[in-house]
């Protein structure tokens, strides 16, 4: 069983160019470098509300505020996302997020934040988090606060998380989930070519290069990645599958699929439950079709032969 919802962001927002403050720097002091929280995360947001990027000060934590806890997996790629559960033992209604990178072996907190501005307390949300195709450093934290209904801001909780590098381009489709089960990403291209675990590049220049958790062998990474680079991915229909191919042992998956198609991108959750079906070649819950207007004319398949058919068991 699985279901599914799905959101559509708007246009990326315009990275406002920000400088540090002259009157923070000492020279001697080690540095981000200028970089920016937007450097770091693309968009965080909660269900349909999206946060503002802010570039004054972060709100200082005050005796009173809410103490969230906040549950994350700490491996993400550039282009994917991330779902942070948030809870705490009292209400919230705004929720902040800044973070910090390395310098001279240090974290430095880079400048501004994001803040989601709810509009109504809750006591537990899942904030999701984009991240840009690019980033800057493999390893940073992020601190995520927040705020009751009076202003009243808590601690920060810091998470710290790993981006393993995968390829990015025109198109580049993702998904990332919350338990060691087996989740595999399936996309097929514009000439009918499927890409998958077993067969994991396509004529076209698609290719799978992040696979996770195959057969159960728990790697930790949960995230898959498909993508072509920059200039390569044709133009016509894709179309976007997500397979359970086990649950190792898990009751509940949930996962979320970010499609980029040329900057314009959609996310999709949903949740498996069951015991997952071993899937190969066709397999897998529909995500979401999009049609590429731009790009290379598809060569079509010639024959048979262009059609590896890969494994079916793993
Ligand atoms: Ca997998």
């Amino acid at each position: 069983m699985q279901s599914t919802r799905s959101i559509r962001l708007a246009a990326p927002v315009a990275v406002l160019a920000l400088g540090l403050g002259a009157c923070s720097q000492d020279p001697s002091s080690p540095s981000t470098d200028g970089q920016t929280i937007a450097d770091f995360v693309a968009s965080a947001s909660i269900e349909s509300t999206q946060g503002e990027l802010q570039t004054h000060a972060i709100p200082r934590p005050m005796r009173g505020g809410p103490t969230l806890e906040v549950d994350s997996h700490p491996t993400i790629v550039n282009g994917g996302t991330a779902t942070l559960h948030l809870s705490a033992a009292t209400p919230f209604q705004t929720v902040y997020v800044a973070g910090s990178a390395p310098a001279s072996q240090l974290f430095i907190p880079v400048t501004g934040f994001y803040e989601v501005a709810l509009a109504a307390p809750t006591s537990s949300a899942d904030l999701l988090i984009t991240f840009p195709q690019v980033l800057p450093v493999s390893e940073f934290e992020l601190y995520v606060a927040a705020a009751d209904g009076n202003g009243n801001v808590g601690s920060m909780a810091t998470n710290g998380f790993e981006a393993l590098t995968v390829g990015s381009g025109d198109v580049q489709v993702t998904v990332a989930w919350d338990t060691d089960a087996d989740v595999d990403l399936h996309v097929v291209d514009p000439i009918g070519y499927e890409i998958y675990w077993a067969d994991r590049t396509s004529p076209s220049g698609g290719q799978l290069d992040l696979d996770s958790n195959a057969g159960c062998f728990t790697d930790g990474v949960r995230n898959e990645n498909i993508t072509w680079g920059v200039g390569a991915a044709p133009q016509g229909t894709y179309t976007v599958r997500v397979d359970y191919w086990s649950n190792c042992s898990f009751s509940e998956t949930k996962y979320t699929v970010l499609i980029n198609n040329g900057g314009d991108i959609s996310i999709h959750h949903g949740t498996f439950t069951g015991s997952g079906d071993a899937g190969g070649f066709g397999s897998g819950v529909l995500i979401d079709s999009f049609t590429r207007t731009a790009g290379p004319m598809p060569t079509p398949l010639r024959a048979a032969q262009d059609r590896r058919v890969g494994p079916t068991t793993k």
